[in-house]
């Protein structure tokens, strides 16, 4: 997979840094090749993290993706550019992102990350068909 989808989050919208993640996926290399703000709605977010039903945290995770737009994008880069992206946006806990990585610099709490970037090749054409069905 040459593409794959990244979600800027409520959060980041709502701090301003949704260009500034867009700035270091440009520069990295990678394009874009979709973009769209919207407010994901409750049944597109349980879809999205059917893989966390029932953990503890899921209730928060679904509130806080649909409270406000988010900036979902399609970038497109070498084969197995998901993985490029999951390297520059650091470790899922910020506590544990690497200095340099969009995490490590711009996110401080697990939930309100920042970003979400899909983490296989086939989480790629999953969820690009499910936010941008036009695209599959
Ligand atoms: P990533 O966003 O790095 O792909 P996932 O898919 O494991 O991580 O988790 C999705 C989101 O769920 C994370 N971005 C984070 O906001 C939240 N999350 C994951 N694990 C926990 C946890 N143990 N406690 C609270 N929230 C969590």
């Amino acid at each position: 997979m040459r593409t794959t989808l990244v979600i800027c989050k409520p959060d980041a919208v709502e701090r301003g840094l949704a260009g500034e993640i867009l700035a270091r996926l440009e520069h990295k290399g990678l394009r874009l090749v979709a973009a769209e703000l919207r407010t994901i709605d409750e049944a597109t977010a349980s879809r999205h993290y059917a893989e966390h039903e029932g953990k503890a945290f899921y209730a928060d995770l679904v509130e806080f993706i649909t409270r406000g737009p988010s900036l979902l994008v399609v970038v497109e880069g070498p084969p197995d550019t998901w993985k490029i992206v999951r390297t520059m946006m650091g470790a899922t806990n910020p506590a544990e992102a690497a200095p340099g990585t969009i995490r490590g610099d711009l996110a401080s709490t697990l939930t309100e990350n920042l970003v979400h970037g899909s983490d296989s090749a086939e989480a790629a054409e999953r969820e690009i068909g499910l936010f941008f069905p036009a695209l599959a």
